[in-house]
């Protein structure tokens, strides 16, 4: 079907519900098109070429237009396109996936139970650690301690276990789930250190086992560092505290790493970079890059052990988990990471150069903070500098500027009015130079708007 712009956006506003979309002004604006991508570029239905600095949705970190992922795909698809692994049967692509997987996260985490999203990941999380407690003799167990403004799905669980707070007012949470302050030091950081703050944070988790009962809690649930919250970089002292606290308490520590994983941060999981030890590790978007659905939960060998040995039957999986092409796409992705040294590149070469160019742009009069790690930066819109004062949130001016850049070639996400990007991590230094070219012009032509609609 190729069909002109304005075809496909009139099909596209008659047809299609959107995710997480005002639709309304969707259809008064119409749908970007995008029919193609190659490398770190993007290409839509009128021409115009994109950077993608969002790697799609967080995802695609070994870039667009792998012709091998493909052609893994057809290959296993001509071979075996489906079978499942529910009835005591599996398949070489699960079973070399499965082995990679134990390989390249940390040590200790062996077995992966999988999924198709984060999502049904972090579903699988809540049926986990319950069931596990359960098995252990302990069935009151059950409650999940997580963060405000955290980013881990949209299934019921995932909502649940989320701090969005737009989300929650939507309904239909399930119980059992509290939620701590996040380590958002500049905005929620008054006059502390960032050290100071960190430490504080962490140990509400602490207070909140406390207050709870730690005979009640099961789990603590957090990303490494918060993605669409608004790439919040914890302070030193937060993982530090909050490791020795699950340490010093009988709960499980889950790392959300459906964003940190897989490079990211310039090492493989956001848990290596923070040595985190998780329990439990929720795995989607960079283990395929995104070039097929596919997600897990990486599980340590103190839980496998009981699951396998002592829980009996975990009545718990989705048709398509384990999907052969997926499976096979995963796994030639992971090797993609590995044999080529992305993420060895990223560490040492590019992160450092990004996150230097990035930090360039807080000298931009609207910029009241810039921070990143590794692949991940946001830059805070302020009105006023020297203050910090945000925007009124009704002027939109995020939105403004991610509009702006999209039209000058470069695709950031904005929550709120935080900039965000989170690059592909084949992201060359000239591609980097690019990036932030664009974004300073934005930034310019940003600014420029609101002043006009003064
Ligand atoms: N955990 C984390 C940390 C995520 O970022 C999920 C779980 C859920 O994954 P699935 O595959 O079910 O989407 C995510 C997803 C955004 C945005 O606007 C971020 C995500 C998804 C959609 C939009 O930044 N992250």
């Amino acid at each position: 079907m190729a069909l002109s712009t304005a075809e496909y956006r009139a099909l596209d506003s008659a047809h299609f519900l959107h995710p997480f979309t005002d639709h309304k002004e969707l259809h008064q604006k119409g749908s970007r098109i995008i029919e193609r991508a190659d490398g770190v570029y993007l290409f839509d239905s009128e021409g115009n070429r994109l950077l993608d600095a969002m790697a799609g949705l967080w995802c695609v970190n070994v870039g667009y237009g792998r012709k091998d992922l493909a052609a893994v795909a057809q290959k296993q698809m001509e071979q075996l396109p489906y079978y499942n692994s529910f009835f005591q049967t599996a398949h070489p692509p699960v079973i070399e996936l499965s082995k990679l997987l134990s390989e390249v996260t940390p040590d200790h985490l062996n077995y992966v139970f999988l999924t198709n999203s984060g999502s049904e990941s972090n579903d699988t999380v809540v049926r986990m650690v319950r069931h596990y407690w359960k098995s252990l003799g302990h069935p009151e167990k059950q409650t999940i301690i997580s963060r405000k403004n955290a980013y881990h799905g949209s299934t019921m669980a995932g909502a649940s276990l989320g701090g969005m707070s737009a989300m929650h007012a939507q309904g239909g949470l399930i119980p059992g789930v509290e939620h701590i302050n996040q380590p958002y030091w500049y905005r929620e950081g008054g006059d502390l250190s960032p050290e100071a703050f960190g430490k504080n944070i962490a140990l509400e988790l602490e207070h909140k086992i406390e207050s709870l009962g730690e005979h009640k809690v099961a789990a603590f649930i957090a990303e490494p560092i918060q993605g669409a919250g608004g790439v919040i970089v914890p302070p030193e002292t937060y993982w530090p505290t909050i490791k020795e606290i699950c340490d010093r308490h009988q709960i499980l520590l889950v790392a959300d790493e459906v964003i940190c994983g897989f490079g990211r941060t310039g090492q493989w999981f956001g848990s290596d970079y923070y040595d985190l030890k998780p329990d439990l590790m929720p795995i989607a978007k960079g283990l395929s890059s995104g070039y097929l659905p596919i997600g897990g939960v990486m599980v340590a060998d103190h839980v496998s052990r009981v699951v396998i040995e002592e829980g009996g039957e975990f009545f718990h999986g989705m048709t398509y988990a384990g999907h052969p092409a997926a499976c096979a796409v995963a796994s030639a992705n992971i090797r993609i990471l590995r044999d080529e040294g992305i993420i060895e590149n990223v560490r040492e070469h590019t992160a450092p150069y990004l996150q230097k160019r990035w930090k360039e742009l807080a000298e931009h009069p609207l910029v009241g903070e810039v921070r990143g790690l590794g692949f991940l930066g946001a830059m805070e819109l302020v009105a006023d500098k020297a203050s910090g004062k945000q925007f009124d949130p009704g002027a939109g001016v995020g939105g403004i500027c991610r509009d702006l850049s999209a039209q000058a070639g470069l695709v950031m996400r904005a929550v709120g009015d935080t900039m965000i990007i989170s690059p592909p991590l084949i992201m060359t230094h000239e591609q980097i130079d690019e990036l932030v070219t664009l974004a300073h012009q934005a930034l310019d032509q940003t600014l420029t708007a609101i002043k006009k609609s003064h």
